[in-house]
């Protein structure tokens, strides 16, 4: 069993246009700008053919139970008045259902001044079992499809689905691209 999502470019960008991540493109190598984290079998990596343009796409793969991969960065931010967007393929799959799942995600966290997570926007590939769940704090936004999409929406405005977070203590933003399985 595998599961992936596949990323061509995110972007977080406020009023002016400025972009805050650092090579958000992934036309450098992955350590520029990202840290990853994977626990067991699976790949993180980029490649210039997961999507047929010329350009670079990184990809987090998992490919057994029990394991989750991320690939993240995170910025401080000046202002929540940004733009967020990403072009992204999310897939999730498990070859049995009953006590198994999986969930592929690129995650918007949003932070205080120390890092510690207040609340996040989920852009997500799921499946039956998987325990990702809206709350006060979480607002899932389900994949269209499992094709190449644009996602993108105003932080002020997607922050009225997180009513549990304190916005004024929103100073960070992580972004992340992360894959998790159980039991596959
Ligand atoms: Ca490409």
């Amino acid at each position: 069993m595998k599961q992936s999502w596949l990323l061509i470019i995110v972007t977080l960008s406020a009023g002016n246009g400025a972009g805050l991540l650092i090579n958000g493109d992934f036309e450098q190598p992955l350590t520029t700008g990202w840290s990853q984290y994977i626990a067991g079998p699976g790949t993180i990596d980029r490649a210039v053919d997961y999507d047929a343009d010329p350009d670079y796409e990184a990809q987090v793969a998992i490919y057994t139970k029990g394991v989750y991969g991320k690939l993240y960065q995170t910025v401080t931010i000046p202002t929540i008045d940004l733009r967020f967007s990403i072009n992204a393929k999310l897939k999730a799959f498990v070859n049995e259902l009953t006590g198994h799942w999986a969930g592929s995600s690129v995650s918007i966290a949003y932070a205080d001044g120390d890092g510690r997570h207040l609340g996040s926007t989920r852009i997500c590939a799921r499946t039956p079992s998987c325990p990702w769940v809206n709350t006060l704090n979480h607002h899932l936004i389900d994949a269209r499809d499992t094709l190449w999409d644009t996602y993108e929406f105003d932080v002020c405005q997607e922050l009225k689905n997180l009513p549990g977070v304190t916005i004024s203590a929103i100073k960070k933003i992580e972004i992340s691209l992360y894959s998790e399985t159980y039991h596959c």
